[in-house]
């Protein structure tokens, strides 16, 4: 699908297919009058028959006998007070997919970008075009034909930014294919991506991109002291990996950030095992961090910032159940010598981060974030559309909230309450790996906490709720939604913390 920037309007364009946007009410007379000129008054009495109101996600599909385009589809915008860049990319997303199912060749997308930066408008709907037609179809073994449109004009930009515009196009080609990659790690069943398969996709991008690989085996993790994330894995009869993946730019680095990402290729729970209705089934979907990381590093290879060195980290395992695996009430040794008395082995995934954000001060960097889908309690907090922030940092808050609002995903800043660190206190070892039940994702954070350097600067990310839709919303089809990747991309190349 080529997708190309353009000054023309609606009003000439001529394709298989034009999409339009209409605002609901007054708002929307002007391109109701542009249709009724160019294509003939019955088409009002056409949508007016339909019942179109132009609400937000409503649409229209309408067949124009001897004409170019020979359909239209007409996609509600609500009021334009409420019309923004996500409003946008849910258009455009919608249009696209009406268009590909009728089967579109050459399509024309006509959706108002006044208001918004024009060429962020252009990147928001070629995300949004190709995001919304990701299908996955590698585990059937009889894939349905998927048709997409050959072209895409993206029309009515302003012509003093089409450079610009198109510059963002190709941007967003390389942030599309780090989304689908993490969307792909996640959605593939735990028999496929294991730890190993984790640290091969490492390796197959760092042979595509000139990427630094380094993979630490189990000895080389006990040879650092790595005894809580050890813990985790020596239940499992696959191998833990840890994963260490660096992006150099080609010129100086001013800056070294550093991606840490929660890889449980599978949580049982543990001895802490999860029983009915913890939904133990999704639980694939518990490296959704080292997904989001992995897939960043993709776009950013693609990209290529300059000025900044990009490490992704991930500690890569499964949570499982054996004769050898962890007994809840064992205690363990962190590498930065803490030790941690194990109350829950279903709390595993801090465990497994405990050692990557020591290993992450270590590289003496400016910034260190970790994605996690780390705690029940943030999806009850949140849901499935925000994920969690927490950082005693307030400038890299800002600059991370800044770069989720502007890639369309939600973040929240949630409190690093000191006194709740008080529930994670051990009468034996240093701490417990968890505390009560209320502000779960409060002290899982806390927890994390201790294992950073205080002179890094340091934000962790709770993904439990973002990285699945069961329904599908906005431009995310229903499953994994690859939650992550277009915020940290943005992040990094913004240049990371303020
Ligand atoms: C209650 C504890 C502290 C054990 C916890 O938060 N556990 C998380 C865990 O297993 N980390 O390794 C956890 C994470 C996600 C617990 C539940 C979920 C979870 C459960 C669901 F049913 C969901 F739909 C969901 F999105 C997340
Ligand atoms: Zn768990
Ligand atoms: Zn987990």
């Amino acid at each position: 699908m080529e997708i190309r920037c353009s000054s023309t309007t609606a009003r000439d364009w001529s394709g298989d297919a034009l999409v339009v946007g209409v605002f609901s009410g007054d708002a929307g007379q002007g391109m109701r009058d542009l249709l009724a000129e160019r294509f003939g008054n019955a088409l009002a009495q056409r949508l007016e028959q339909r019942r179109f109101q132009a609400k937000p996600g409503e649409s229209a599909s309408l067949e124009l006998l001897n004409h170019s385009p020979s359909s239209l589809i007409v996609v509600g915008l609500g009021a334009p007070a409420d019309f923004g860049a996500e409003q946008l990319r849910s258009a455009a997303a919608t249009a696209c997919r009406l268009a590909a199912s009728a089967g579109a060749q050459q399509l024309g997308l006509a959706l108002p970008v006044e208001g918004l930066e024009p060429a962020a408008a252009a990147g928001a709907m070629a995300e949004a075009l190709r995001l919304g037609l990701f299908a996955d179809q590698r585990f059937k073994s009889d894939p349905e034909p998927r048709p997409q449109p050959q072209a895409v004009e993206l029309l009515g930009l302003p012509a003093a930014a089409l450079a610009d515009c198109q510059g963002a196009v190709a941007n967003s080609a390389a942030l599309c294919s780090g989304v689908e990659l993490a969307r792909q790690l996640v959605a593939a069943p735990p028999n496929v991506v294991t730890p190993a398969a984790l640290a091969d996709t490492a390796a197959q991008l760092a042979r595509s991109f000139q990427l630094e690989l380094k993979v630490l085996e189990r000895s080389d993790c006990e040879a650092l002291g790595m005894g809580s994330y050890l813990a985790v894995s020596q239940g499992s009869d696959l191998p833990p990996k840890f994963i260490h993946l660096t992006y150099r730019p080609s010129g100086p680095a001013t800056r070294r950030l550093v991606l840490v990402g929660k890889g449980l290729s599978f949580d049982s729970g543990g001895y802490n095992l999860k029983t009915a209705g913890s939904q133990i089934e999704m639980m694939k979907y518990d490296m959704g961090g080292s997904a989001a990381v992995l897939g960043a590093m993709r776009a950013i290879a693609e990209l290529k910032p300059e000025g900044v060195e990009v490490h992704m980290l991930v500690a890569a395992c499964e949570n499982m159940i054996s004769g050898g695996a962890i007994h809840p009430g064992a205690i363990v040794t962190a590498s930065n010598g803490k030790t941690i008395e194990i109350n829950n082995t279903d709390a595993e995934g801090r465990l497994t981060l405990a050692d990557a954000l020591v290993y992450a001060c270590k590289l003496e960097p400016d910034a260190v974030v970790d994605l996690a889908t780390l705690t029940g309690a943030c999806v009850i907090a949140l849901g499935e559309e925000i994920a969690g922030l927490w950082s005693p940092s307030d400038g890299l808050a800002q600059a991370l909230l800044q770069a989720s609002e502007q890639a369309g995903e939600h973040l929240w800043r949630m409190p690093l309450r000191a006194s709740y660190r008080e529930g994670l206190k051990s009468g034996l070892a240093d701490m417990k790996n968890t505390g009560p039940r209320p502000g779960g994702s409060i002290t899982a954070a806390l927890f994390l906490q201790d294992f950073v350097d205080p002179t890094v600067n340091w934000a962790h990310l709770d993904i439990a709720g973002t990285v699945w839709s069961d329904k599908g919303r906005g431009l995310d089809p229903a499953g994994a939604t690859g939650f992550g990747v277009r915020t940290l991309v943005n992040w990094v190349r913004s240049g990371g913390p303020a």
